[in-house]
């Protein structure tokens, strides 16, 4: 059964007013304040002065103004196949690997490198694109990964190149949006090398974080789909996976091992390649210090435990200022998001001088609510136009439960409405042949506001239910959002207590339980991009728009091959075993 001819039976839900409002309350956050000559060629970046970059570039660039050009390329393969992983010791399952590895093998440039990632889908059963998470795409949106939106997927035994310039900075990875592919190990990091608002003295590198099910992400995503099977709730995950590992419940496996010298400080890239649950993490007896919410770097702001929604990165400096020895490293499922777990997740953290051992180091209380760090000020504050009124785009949630009377049933989320894309006909194929007037309604296509002008969207989630009150990592494409505010009640307009001089920017936020989330961007990069709940289920089961950005102006550059692409694509689906069962993203 398809999303389409259930779009009319999605339910629109009133809405009733709580009373308290999510804007958090400030926490003092220490600014290293080290002053610096940012263009001088003494400024170089090392341990001391990671401020500085190099030609003439440093921190202080808000590199969505300004970025290098090194002239330098940077090149990947990556084969995409049909093979077995175990990564916690329980039992070898079906998975979709990157490279033979789980996670898939880290891509990494520097600031101002072009990036050329070619893919080969070596599975036979199953399409792929490469979505790379958080990644500008700046005038590049052919390179975006989307199904169905910016390609065909690529067929089993098609190869496809992605090409980008790398105007950015950070932490991000990339992921297949073919449906829930991605769970099946489909992903892996991405760190883009550059300048950052504190000094460390070690990268430790990307530290993904995850859950983990025995079985497959597509039995999984069709048991959430199939709301009377899993009684209107998605199956558990049987564990949680740091940097790729853990021990199951019954003790075999292998735990995530990191030695760490006295006195030293460490950066450390924490992503959360979660399919479902929210979750925090934390280093026993070590407060961490966050210099970056997703690619956009901070002023540093140190805590206890982080909180993670799906998609959602922290790069953190830990210092090395304990008494040594051997540390828990903790991922807990974060329960109050209305999530579950039969496991956690551990990893050892080890001072050099001392024998590795098993941690007897005691958890900094866990909190108990489901909201993000903050206040996660951008190391470049931008100040968002002022409005009296907000929310030119205003869309509410919808949950739906549509059940037959063969006692199938099918869960369908919306955002505004439903989305459900056609894999063989995707929207750049509309701008292309300037026919973007008959894309259907079911693509969820909003046109954003016209070039240089800003976009104001507020969600709205209805209904206190325990439906409605499940969290949401709201994710868009081909740009870092405004966060101006969040609500865990129904939005009275009242924009006084939204924050529009120093809001946080990032490209996931959370859109809280029975509640709303004011966010603003400005129209700066032509192209179809999509935005969605980072929950695979969700986006599965519909929970996504996109919206058409300066169609005139997209490139039809030769990263757009879709042409070739959408053709053996369609080759392949006609004789295909397995067909498309829900939103195709
Ligand atoms: C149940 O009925 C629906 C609607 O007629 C149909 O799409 C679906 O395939 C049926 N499911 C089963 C398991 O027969
Ligand atoms: C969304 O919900 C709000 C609050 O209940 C309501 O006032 C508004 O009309 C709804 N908007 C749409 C587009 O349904
Ligand atoms: C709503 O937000 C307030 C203020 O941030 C917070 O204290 C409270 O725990 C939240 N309530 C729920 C149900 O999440
Ligand atoms: C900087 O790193 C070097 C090793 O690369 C180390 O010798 C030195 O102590 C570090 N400086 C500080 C202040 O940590
Ligand atoms: C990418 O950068 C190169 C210079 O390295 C430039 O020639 C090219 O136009 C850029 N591409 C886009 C899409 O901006
Ligand atoms: C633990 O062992 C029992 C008995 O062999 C087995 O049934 C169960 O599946 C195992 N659990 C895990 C998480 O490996
Ligand atoms: C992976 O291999 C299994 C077993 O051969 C097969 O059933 C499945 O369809 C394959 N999946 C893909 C995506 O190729
Ligand atoms: C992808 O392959 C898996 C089996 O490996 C299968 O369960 C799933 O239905 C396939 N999906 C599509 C859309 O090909
Ligand atoms: C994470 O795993 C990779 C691959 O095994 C390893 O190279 C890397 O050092 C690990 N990172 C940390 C921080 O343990
Ligand atoms: C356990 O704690 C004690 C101090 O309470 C410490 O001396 C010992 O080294 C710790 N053991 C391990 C394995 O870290
Ligand atoms: C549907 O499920 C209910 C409850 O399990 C059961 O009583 C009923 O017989 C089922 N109906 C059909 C048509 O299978
Ligand atoms: C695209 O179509 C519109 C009307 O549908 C027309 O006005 C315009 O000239 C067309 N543009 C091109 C480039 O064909
Ligand atoms: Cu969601």
């Amino acid at each position: 059964m398809s999303i389409s001819t259930l779009k009319v039976l999605v339910a629109v839900h009133s809405f009733f007013a709580l009373t308290s409002n999510a804007i958090p309350t400030p926490a003092p956050y220490d600014v290293e304040t080290a002053s610096f000559s940012a263009h001088s060629p003494t400024c170089t970046h090392n341990n001391l002065s990671r401020q500085c970059w190099e030609g003439g570039y440093s921190i202080v660039n808000d590199f969505d103004l300004s970025h290098p050009t090194t002239g330098k390329t940077v090149s990947y393969n990556l084969e995409i196949s049909n093979s077995t992983c175990n990564p916690d010791g329980h039992v070898a399952r079906i998975c979709m690997l990157v490279n033979g590895q789980y996670p898939g093998p880290t891509l990494r440039a520097a600031w101002g490198d072009q990036m050329i990632v070619h893919v080969k889908n070596r599975m036979q059963d199953n399409g792929t694109t490469i979505h790379f998470h958080g990644v500008r795409q700046l005038n590049t949106n052919a390179a975006d990964g989307v199904p169905g939106v910016t390609e065909c997927p690529i067929a089993p035994g098609s190869e496809k190149t992605y090409v980008f310039n790398v105007t950015q900075f950070g932490t991000g990875w990339y992921h297949s949006h073919f449906s829930a592919q991605y769970g099946d190990g489909v992903a892996g990091p991405i760190v883009f090398d550059g300048p950052a608002s504190a000094n460390y003295d070690f990268d430790l590198g990307p530290y993904p974080v995850n859950e983990w099910y025995y079985r497959t992400a597509w039995q999984a995503s069709s048991l959430a789909i199939d709301a009377i099977q899993t009684l209107g709730k998605p199956p558990a995950a049987n564990n949680m996976l740091i940097n790729g590992t853990n021990k199951n419940a019954n003790g075999t496996g292998s735990y995530n091992h990191v030695v760490i010298e006295p006195g030293k400080r460490y950066r450390l890239r924490i992503i959360s390649m979660s399919v479902d649950n929210y979750m925090r993490v934390s280093l026993d007896g070590h407060r961490m210090k966050i210099i970056a919410a997703d690619f956009v770097p901070i002023k540093p702001i140190a805590v206890e435990w982080i909180f993670l929604g799906a998609g959602q990165r922290y790069d953190v400096i830990i210092t090395a200022d304990q008494e040594p020895g051997n540390y828990w490293f903790r991922t807990e499922v974060a329960k109050e998001c209305r999530n579950n777990n039969d496991w956690y997740g551990r990893a050892i953290w080890s001072y050099s001088n001392t024998a590795m051992g098993t941690p007897n180091s005691t958890a900094f209380p866990e909190p108990t609510d489901c909201l993000e760090p903050g206040p996660l000020i951008p190391y470049w504050p931008q100040k968002v136009p002022r409005k009296q009124e907000i929310g030119n785009l205003q869309v509410n949630t919808t949950h739906a439960v549509t059940e037959y009377s063969n006692n199938s049933s099918m869960v369908v989320w919306a955002l505004g409405e439903t989305i459900d894309i056609n894999w063989s006909k995707p929207t750049l194929s509309y701008v292309d042949s300037n026919t973007t007037q008959s894309l259907p309604s079911l693509y969820n296509v909003l046109n954003s506001a016209p070039s240089g002008a800003w976009n104001y969207w507020l969600i709205q989630q209805p209904l206190n239910s325990s439906i409605t009150a499940i969290p949401h990592p709201i994710h868009l494409h081909g740009h870092d959002f405004f966060v101006l505010g969040q609500g865990n009640t129904t939005w009275d307009g009242d924009v006084s207590q939204l924050n529009f001089d120093t809001p946080t920017r990032r490209d996931t936020s959370t859109l809280p339980g029975n509640g709303w989330l004011a966010l603003a961007f400005r129209s700066d990069n032509p192209g179809a991009w999509l935005m969605h709940c980072h929950i695979a289920w969700h986006i599965n089961e519909g929970f996504g728009v996109q919206f058409l950005e300066a169609p005139e102006k997209i490139q039809g550059e030769d990263g757009r091959s879709f042409v070739e692409e959408c053709a053996a694509w369609e080759e392949y689906y006609e004789r295909a075993y397995w067909k498309k069962l829900d939103s195709g993203l």
